[in-house]
């Protein structure tokens, strides 16, 4: 056992391996002071709830309390390693500002009471406006984060009890676009690649993916790709200098908003040099012509002009991506939340079907997802979606459901596309929506445009409840607010981003009067009465497992078929969803055949106008049967909606840091992470500080159209004429001041097809408000690393000592 500070160092000591070797072990430990391994009494399995990478681990338990948490040697994700978040994340369960009981609104105060009269007063208001309005009057706004089980329940009460289409969670603002990036594609969500193609990849290209700070594990494993023999060759696609950029073969710091332009070139490039697989594209695709028309006229010198890069930077990162013998993608929030989000995620799926660089070691793509359950929210159809990929506009897709679940085929909406999140508040808005009930997440510090959305959540004629651990921002705005039990309070499964599904256990009892979100949605169906078509409660399942095994029914068949993975097989680690009797260890690549889910009777969507968002109808898909090949989609590059202008001439865009978890209700609570990035910043080019006067450490104010945000200004080397956020700093540690959060100046503006928020493109402006008294509280070991000004480095000190161990 050696000791290291993981704050200083977050992902830990280098295991180096070569193409083709296996990622060796290095188990990593962190336990509470005075506790030993062997004096833990419990070890529960479980994986990390911080990020979307799955990282699998035990939870500690002594005395009835967590302790701390040790990753799973034998997992397939991590083989042992822990990030920052997963050593230290675990201690805001125990914080002394959990909720513990039901609160409900008492003369303009929220007050506690029991959990008969807060569920009585949301019954009530359900049964008024069923029976007034109806269905359409009520509105489920859900998470990323809650477990499978949970997400399937709150699906079948939306869908199939009450029959409202306004059901969308958090996901929306987050990997909406990868789910609809992959049925654009390939017909239905589902990842095409593995965790393991890093393993064997001959270049890896990320493109708005800060891996190093948001999969800190998977990072670790390109750093010890990059430490072996054969490294790969990476490509990195940021305006920010992230470690990503600063490990790069090639870096691209394009003007945000522009991904569009780039790709095309890149498209160019490869046609022009004629660096395809002719026998691929002409036995697995169908579009190629007309991509090859579109992307004729984008040379590099013509999205050198948009993108402000150099032509030549353009031709190397396309001949990186033109020569590799296997090529890995990655994609995330600097596409999926930029301008042109869909267009251009599909584009980099495009990369892949133009080169045969699917289903084979080292090819894959990884539409990442962020949130650690956010796959579930899609799968089981709390997004809106129906449960397992079924077609809204597919007859007998929603036929099959309302056999499932024994209810009527049309009391299940499915007219038209699924009400979208901020759809969803907009009609809250207008009043039409009147009863919201908001689980797992923060929406008064998560969405874009803050004033607006505390103005909708505040108002009189909508019914807010809350179900969360803390009381949150929204909270406060709240009617009812639910306490909710936690991660490693409460069992259920998820679902990573290369389709690893784990189980999480329940390690301890959940403090106070906090139940199960499971808990919370069933008791709600009961005391409803819900009832499908036989009388029977719906949904009739009484727990987490029986749940779980209902879910595993309603994935029959479908591309996520979870029908042979039972929590006795996931009790042993993570398995690869598909996963059935053929297949019964799950499965490491999709599409290894090149045959694709995009039979119109099979697929999960018909696809949209990339451009327009508008859906593509059934008799036209039809008419264009791809006969299960993969679809090359092609877009042309339109100028962003608010560009930088003579009183706004810097780009605003937003994102995160290594050490906190989006609006931290979770990470403020810890002392480790807390400490690292204590308070919000700016981050700004040298460039753009010089005539404003501007040092490191000053208090400027970026102000939009929407509003202003105060920061600590914190100089760094990313490109010129962009400035960034962290969007985690809310006001419920601040004094309510509602001059920190940076959606305070974010746009409502939504990508047509994927409905996701642009909470990467604004303009903005800034100035000088007055000098600091020392450096930004930001972090110097990510991004924020400042370029000039000597900063102390970030630290973590003897509190952040964990214990790794390289013997496997
Ligand atoms: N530490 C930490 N890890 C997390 C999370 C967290 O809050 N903290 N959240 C999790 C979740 S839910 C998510 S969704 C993921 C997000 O993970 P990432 O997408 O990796 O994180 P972001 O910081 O949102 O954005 C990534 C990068 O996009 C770049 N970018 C901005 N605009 C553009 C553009 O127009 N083009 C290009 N090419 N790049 C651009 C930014 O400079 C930024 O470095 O992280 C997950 N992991
Ligand atoms: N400007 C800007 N805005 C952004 C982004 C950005 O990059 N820039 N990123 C967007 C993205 S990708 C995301 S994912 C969102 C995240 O936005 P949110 O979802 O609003 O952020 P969280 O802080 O993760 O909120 C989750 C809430 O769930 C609670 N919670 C945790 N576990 C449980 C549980 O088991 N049960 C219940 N009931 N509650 C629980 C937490 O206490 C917390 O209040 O933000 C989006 N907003
Ligand atoms: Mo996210």
């Amino acid at each position: 056992m050696v000791r290291s500070d993981r704050i200083a160092e977050p992902w830990g000591v280098r295991t180096p391996y070569g193409r083709g070797e296996k990622w060796p072990v290095r188990t990593d430990m962190f336990l509470e002071d005075g506790v030993r391994a062997e004096t833990v009494d419990r070890w529960v399995p479980s994986a990390s709830v911080l990020h979307s990478n799955g990282d699998a681990m035990d939870i500690a338990v002594r005395d009835g309390r967590v302790v701390g948490v040790r990753g799973r040697a034998d997992d397939r994700v991590n083989h042992g390693r822990l990030g920052p978040k997963d050593l230290f994340g675990w201690q805001a369960n125990r914080s002394a500002q959990r909720l513990t009981r039901p609160l409900v609104r008492v003369d303009g105060q929220l007050v506690e009471t029991d959990w008969d009269t807060a569920m009585d007063r949301i019954v009530r208001h359900s049964r008024e406006l069923l029976a007034g309005p109806g269905p359409e009057a009520i509105g489920f706004y859900t998470s990323g984060q809650l477990f499978l089980e949970e997400y399937y329940t709150l699906g079948v009460i939306a869908h199939g009890a009450i029959g409202t289409p306004h059901v969308d969670g958090n996901t929306r603002l987050c990997t909406a676009t990868a789910a609809e990036a992959l049925k654009e594609s390939f017909g239905s969500d589902g990842q095409p690649g593995s965790y393991t193609d890093v393993d064997h990849a001959d270049a890896i290209a990320l493109y708005g993916h800060n891996v190093a700070e948001t999969q800190t594990v998977l990072w670790a494993r390109i750093l010890d790709r990059l430490a072996g023999s054969d490294p790969p060759a990476l490509l990195c696609v940021d305006p920010r200098p992230t470690l990503v950029a600063q490990h790069a073969t090639v870096h691209l710091a394009p003007l945000p908003g522009t991904n569009m332009a780039l790709m095309n070139a890149l498209l160019h490039e490869l046609i022009a040099h004629d660096q395809l697989d002719h026998e691929y594209l002409a036995a697995h695709t169908v579009g190629f012509d007309a991509l090859a028309e579109l992307v004729a006229s984008w040379t590099p010198e013509r999205a050198g002009h948009i993108c402000r890069l150099e032509p030549r930077e353009i031709r190397r990162a396309a001949q990186l991506l033109g020569t590799a013998p296997r090529l890995l993608s990655t994609v995330l929030q600097g596409v999926y939340q930029s301008h042109q989000a869909t267009a251009a995620a599909v584009q980099v799926n495009n990369v892949h079907l133009l080169r045969g660089m699917l289903g084979k070691p080292g090819c894959g793509v990884l539409q990442m997802n962020g949130q650690p359950t956010a796959q579930n929210t899609r799968e089981c159809g709390a997004d809106g979606d129906l449960p397992g990929f079924r077609n809204y506009a597919n007859a007998e897709h929603v036929e099959e459901l309302a056999r499932l679940w024994d209810v009527a085929a049309e009391d299940i909406p499915h007219d038209g596309p699924p009400t979208h999140a901020m759809q969803m508040f907009e009609l809250a808005e207008k009043g039409s929506l009147r009863l919201l009930w908001v689980s797992a997440t923060n929406p008064a510090v998560s969405l874009p445009q803050l004033a607006r959305i505390r103005r909708i959540l505040s108002r009189p004629d909508l019914f807010l409840v809350v179900q969360d651990i803390f009381r949150t921002e929204t909270a406060e705005l709240a009617d009812v607010v639910l306490p909710a039990a936690a991660w490693g309070e409460k069992t259920g499964t998820f679902t990573n981003a290369d389709r690893t599904v784990h189980l999480s256990e329940q390690a301890v009892v959940p403090p106070g009067a906090a139940r199960a979100d499971l808990d919370i949605f069933l008791d709600y169906a009961r005391r409803m009465d819900f009832r499908d078509r036989s009388g029977n409660m719906l949904p009739p399942w009484t727990d987490a497992e029986t749940a779980y095994a209902a879910w595993q029914r309603c994935s029959a068949g479908r591309p996520c078929d979870y029908t042979a993975l039972s929590y006795a097989k996931l009790r042993a680690g993570g398995v690869q969803w598909p996963c059935t009797e053929a297949r019964p260890d799950g499965t490491e690549r999709l599409y290894t055949d090149g045959h694709f889910p995009t039979e119109p009777d099979y697929c999960e969507s018909f696809g949209k106008d990339l451009v327009s968002g508008a859906p593509v109808g059934e008799n036209d898909y039809r008419a264009h049967d791809p006969h299960g090949r993969g679809i090359i989609k092609a877009a042309d590059y339109q100028p962003p909606n608010e560009p930088p202008s003579a009183g706004y001439p810097l780009v605003l865009i937003t994102g995160r840091t290594l050490y906190h978890f989006h609006t931290r209700t979770k990470t403020a609570r810890v002392p480790q992470l807390q400490d690292a990035a204590p308070q919000v910043w700016v981050e700004l080019s040298a460039d753009d500080v010089a005539p404003a006067g501007i040092t490191e450490g000053d208090l400027v104010e970026v102000y939009s159209a929407r509003g202003a945000v105060r920061g600590r200004a914190r100089i760094t080397a990313i490109r010129p004429g962009v400035v960034f956020l962290p969007f985690h700093y809310g006001y419920f540690d601040d004094e309510g001041e509602h001059d920190r959060a940076a959606n305070e100046l974010t746009r409502t503006e939504l990508d047509p097809a994927s409905k996701q928020p642009l909470f990467k493109t604004a303009a903005a402006a800034i100035r000088r408000i007055e000098p600091g008294t020392g450096p930004a509280p930001a972090p110097t070991t990510t991004a924020s690393k400042p370029c000039g000004a000597a900063v102390p480095e970030t630290v973590g000190g003897p509190a952040a000592l964990a214990e790794h161990d390289l013997g496997g």
